[in-house]
């Protein structure tokens, strides 16, 4: 099936290499560089497919909905580069809507609109801000959209927010689940690349816990480059309520994923660069590397106290090794290059997964209390390392004591006891893995149903594989991505759904649809706070935007155009502005019926935005050339849905 992918070596025959020096953990740099670990000649070769067969589900298992019928999971996708959220159905891995947050989009007029680029600017550095002032920009484009999570409340989802990170321009976003809209987006100050982001999750939500993974000169104002004294990382928490920078934490190394326990005590984050290397050899160097672990309660007294210096607006307290007296981190050292950690339902275990090394670290997070008052050593909190297989990434787990574990080299999904791991880490003949399947191919994330939650239900397994090779019909040179659904509910995993999906979906999570049930809006409040200077202006110029308006208000060079949208019409059928005017054009949807979205497109001008029922939406350009230009319903509305168009009559300059 794969011959023209498969260049003759088998997937054991290139790795085998690796097992006869004792692991991936013990080659240097060059070793990693020649079994080409993270790219193309280690991925090249492992189209076929030589684990235990993964059992094919037949149609007709619970995971094939019929027409008409209703996943029984929300399942939140993150979209890496292409910087939007997705909503996925679970089951069906049906993808039910996209919500736009750090790219721009044609469909929504996301990052178009007045109201959208209010949340795209109002949270930006002065600094980004002139920077896209002198290009003539407002926003930036593009975003890294890696890892989102939704708020808790005693340790389970509440159904408020989505929170998610920007590693391209070092931003955090939140998302409300009411409306499924971004509304407010912070850039964080003095860190760079925010990459691993978790929730606090007892007793509720007040932190986001932000990692900035690419280390900076602590004054990075283009006088230091090769120093490396000067260079620092840090870890953010953000107020999740406020959407400001609640304090941050300067660490000795660098910063990859994080999480927060279920004690409401600790957060950790990995570090793969403990080196503070800037060559990917140099990152490398180190046989350890370590987990820093945060103290909440003990950061809180130290702002509480005044020991921060205040760098760019924010409060900074010093955790490096070195300040180790304050109590505010610990450094559990951890096998080299260590990427993602999860924290198990059993509020115990911290799953840290090796990467370079083929093991994942169990840390047992009520040890650390006695690390933190120097009486037990950091490393005195592992309780288990199994040896899972090559390239472990990350862990989901299913509430009955077992994990899931990415292997990205050996495109497998293992899964294992974590009390067997304990047992046979004291000493004990017993195997913790239970059993691994092949998974197509190289998977970053794996996400377990409600796994991030004490209510975690042992459901679904969702395999987010970052390559799909020929699992599908040949679309091109850039080859879509492959989220697996995988049935755990069973004593076997078993493998019954590919999923092709659109650059990169790094994260996800899946929430009983029971959680959203009261939560989701299908038609906004007339009194959102989303257009809340839209409707003060309104105020201002005289127009009732919650009645039909159909008022053209000039105002010097600037014309603001009212009009509301009621299918299959716009109040205005036709309104006049000169050359060269900033018109903004405010359409109100009146429609108060479910799906009963209306857009407005503006012809030759760029211009599009959509307006759900009962929302208010405005965008303002340049008017063009004279002439008469039409716009339209971009929205399917109504079956005149064609005809709701109307004229821009501009006139030249001089009349
Ligand atoms: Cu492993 Cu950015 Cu979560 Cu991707 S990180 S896989
Ligand atoms: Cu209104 Cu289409
Ligand atoms: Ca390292």
């Amino acid at each position: 099936m794969s011959d023209k992918i498969n260049h003759g070596i088998s997937r054991r025959g290139l790795l085998g290499a690796t097992a006869t020096v004792g692991g991936v953990a013990a080659l240097g740099g060059a070793g990693m560089a020649r079994m080409g670990l993270m790219g193309g000649a280690g991925v090249a070769a492992l189209a076929t497919s030589t684990g235990p067969a993964a059992a094919q589900a037949d149609e007709g298992n619970s995971w094939h909905l019929k027409p008409g019928e209703l996943d029984s999971y929300y399942g939140f996708w993150s979209s890496g580069q292409t910087g939007e959220v997705r909503i996925l159905g679970i089951p069906s891995m049906r993808e039910l809507m996209r919500i736009p947050v750090f790219n721009r989009c044609s469909a929504t007029g996301w990052g178009q609109t007045n109201e959208s680029l209010k949340v795209l600017t109002e949270n930006m550095t002065e600094k980004t801000r002139n920077y896209l002032a002198a290009q003539g920009k407002k926003i930036h484009d593009n975003g890294d959209l890696h890892h989102l999570h939704m708020s808790y409340t005693d340790g389970t989802y509440d159904g408020r927010f989505l929170f998610m990170n920007d590693k391209a321009n070092t931003r955090v976003a939140r998302v409300r689940c009411d409306v499924m809209k971004c509304d407010k987006i912070v850039e964080i100050p003095n860190a760079k690349a925010i990459h691993g982001l978790r929730l606090q999750k007892v007793p509720r939500t007040n932190y986001i816990f932000a990692n900035g993974e690419d280390e900076t000169p602590v004054v990075n104002d283009g006088t230091v480059l090769d120093d490396k004294s000067q260079y620092v990382n840090f870890f953010t928490a953000v107020n999740a309520d406020e959407m400001t920078v609640a304090w941050q934490v300067i660490v000795s190394g660098n910063l990859d994923n994080c999480e927060a326990d279920y004690e409401g005590k600790y957060a950790f984050s990995t570090s793969y660069n403990s080196e503070m290397g800037v060559t990917s050899a140099e990152m490398m160097e180190a046989e350890l590397d370590h987990v820093v672990v945060f103290n909440i309660a003990n950061i809180e007294a130290g702002i509480a106290a005044g020991d921060f210096q205040e760098l760019n607006g924010v409060k900074v307290l010093d955790g490096r090794k070195e300040n180790a007296a304050k109590k505010y981190t610990r450094y559990v050292p951890i096998a080299n290059n260590p990427h993602g950690c999860n924290m198990a339902p059993d509020k115990k275990h911290l799953c840290v997964a090796g990467k370079l090394s083929p093991t994942v670290s169990v840390i047992d997070v009520t040890r650390l209390e006695g690390v933190f008052n120097d009486q037990a050593e950091p490393a005195s909190v592992i309780v288990a390392q199994p040896e899972l297989g090559l390239g472990p990434l990350h862990s989901a787990f299913d509430g009955k004591g077992n994990a899931f574990t990415t292997l990205f080299l050996d495109s497998q999904v293992v899964k294992w006891n974590i009390e067997d791991a304990v047992r046979a880490h004291n000493g004990d003949s017993v195997d913790p893995i239970r059993e691994k399947i092949d998974v197509h191919y190289q998977p970053g994330h794996l996400k377990s149903s409600m796994g991030e939650t004490l209510e975690a239900d042992g459901r679904w397994l969702v395999c987010l594989s970052k390559f799909s090779k020929d699992r599908f019909l040949n679309v091109g040179p850039l080859k879509p991505e492959n989220d697996q659904l995988i049935d755990i509910s069973g004593d076997r995993m078993v493998l019954v759904h590919d999923g092709p999906n659109f650059a990169e979906p790094h994260d996800a999570i899946a929430v009983t649809a029971d959680k959203m049930s009261n939560v989701i809006k299908s038609v906004w409040e007339r009194n959102d706070p989303f257009w809340a200077d839209t409707r003060k202006q309104a105020e201002a110029d005289g127009v009732d935007i919650d009645d039909w308006a159909d008022t053209v208000i000039r105002d010097g060079n600037k014309v603001r155009v009212y009009m509301s949208s009621q299918a299959p019409n716009f109040s205005l059928e036709s309104f006049t502005v000169k050359e060269g005017d900033e018109v903004t054009v405010i359409v109100t949807n009146l429609d108060d019926l479910d799906d009963l979205t209306h857009g407005f497109t503006m012809g030759n001008h760029g211009v599009a935005f959509e307006i759900s029922p009962q929302a208010t939406a405005s965008a303002t350009f340049t008017a063009a050339q004279p002439g008469v230009y039409w716009y339209y319903c971009q929205w399917f509305c109504h079956a005149l849905h064609m005809e709701m168009r109307g004229r821009m009559f501009v006139e030249p300059k001089s009349v």
